[in-house]
């Protein structure tokens, strides 16, 4: 390429980088359930990350303006509010599928998220991680901000011509700027595997809490799974003994294969809302979706409400990805004024905005009726609202 060409070349690659980035987005009016809104435009993808994660810009070590180090994909995003700034801790993941962690800011929380010039370089421990990711943040009343994470490495106990048998573990690290993290050790629990580990905002008799989900495979739960509960004497010695299951997987529902923790629970004042991820078989394979279940505010470990069913499954342009019909999520926003903001990935690939407010969700969770477990049940609970209904329509004159 000529100097002229090449730079012409460059120009642009910025140019289109920042018209991504500064797009507004708006709410879908396509679609509505009163209970959150969507938006059109996902908040942010792999083409969000900067031109100068990507390419070398200089022409005598990059005469062709290739992209050297692709991103793959930008999901599976932690959040929280941050010197009045909404951060996404994202998972990034490069073409080489190591994923590693990344802070994207915005004002609004809706869009105009920008990546910090680097990528988040989380010390390792003294078994190195081969990857990381889905962290969960949790500002803690110790004064910390705290991220819980899935360490994976290879299993050590693998065949040698087994390549792909691996350990999912808790990776804990704590930070006061979302840039510089201490890492602490790994959570230590029975199980053979645990991800989508969350800590509790709140000390519980002195004690920290963890939402656990002790599994027996990589991928299945085996006789394990289900979200568990878990007491720990010392953030820095991070051992639980007993992990008591507060929401177990259940045939034929949205968690009948598995379930995990989604962001840290939200403060309401009705209690612990969760926003957890349900995953059930299909004959495409396994299907994620996120539902919600609401705690007690005194006791967190006991639930008081299951809405039946899914909140948010992924649709449309969402079911396709990486690893498709996947809508994931790991991080939410509560902001005084009671907004929420729910930051959820679609098919292991980009990173989507669902926006409602406390009054919403709780109303939700609390008044939408539990899943009866039986078609004719179902059926029954139906035509129950139908009856209320068309009682209601006669009176006035709707129909
Ligand atoms: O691929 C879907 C999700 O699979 C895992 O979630 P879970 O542990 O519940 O099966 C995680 O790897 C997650 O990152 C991923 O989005």
């Amino acid at each position: 390429m000529h100097k002229e060409e090449f730079d012409h070349a460059l120009h642009r690659l910025f140019w289109e980088h920042d018209h991504l980035v500064n797009e507004p987005n708006e709410v879908d009016h396509r679609w509505s359930n009163g209970i959150f809104d969507r938006w059109v435009n996902p908040v942010l993808t792999a083409d969000h990350t900067p031109v100068f994660w990507r390419y070398d810009l200089n022409q005598t070590t990059n005469p062709h303006l290739m992209e050297r180090m692709g991103i793959n994909a930008a999901f599976n995003p932690g959040a929280i509010e941050h010197d009045r700034r909404i951060c996404l801790m994202c998972r990034v993941e490069g073409n080489d599928r190591k994923s590693f962690f990344a802070v994207a800011e915005s004002r609004s929380g809706v869009d105009g998220f920008r990546f910090r010039d680097y990528p988040v370089l989380m010390p390792e421990t003294d078994d190195p991680d081969t990857n990381v990711y889905d962290m969960r943040l949790t500002r803690h009343e110790d004064g910390w901000i705290y991220g819980t994470f899935c360490t994976e490495r290879r299993d050590p106990e693998a065949p040698p011509g087994d390549t792909s048998r691996a350990v999912a573990q808790c990776g804990i690290a704590r930070t006061k700027d979302l840039q510089e993290w201490e890492r602490l050790p790994d959570l230590e629990s029975h199980s053979p595997q645990q991800r989508n580990v969350v800590l509790h905002p709140e000390f519980i008799g002195g004690r920290y809490a963890f939402y656990t989900r002790p599994q027996e495979g990589f991928v299945q739960t085996g006789s394990g799974g289900g979200i568990g509960w878990a007491l720990c004497e010392d953030i820095e010695n991070p051992v639980i003994h007993d992990e008591l299951i507060i929401d177990p997987k259940v045939y034929h529902t949205v968690k009948e294969l598995k379930n995990g923790a989604g962001p840290t629970p939200l403060k309401t004042s009705a209690g612990w809302l969760h926003v957890a991820h349900g995953v059930r078989g299909t004959a495409a394979g396994m299907r994620y979706v996120l539902y919600v279940f609401l705690c007690d505010p005194e006791e967190p470990w006991k639930v008081t409400h299951r809405p039946g069913g899914y909140l948010i499954a992924p649709r449309f342009e969402e079911r396709v990805g990486d690893v498709s019909n996947v809508a994931f999520c790991n991080g939410a926003v509560f902001r005084e004024n009671g907004q929420v903001f729910i930051y959820y990935a679609s098919s292991d690939t980009r990173i989507h905005v669902a926006t409602t407010t406390e009054e919403k969700l709780l109303d939700y969770a609390i008044n939408t009726p539990e899943d009866p477990l039986r078609s004719y049940a179902c059926v029954e609970q139906r035509r129950e609202l139908i009856e209320r209904n068309l009682r209601l329509m006669d009176e006035e004159g709707l129909r």
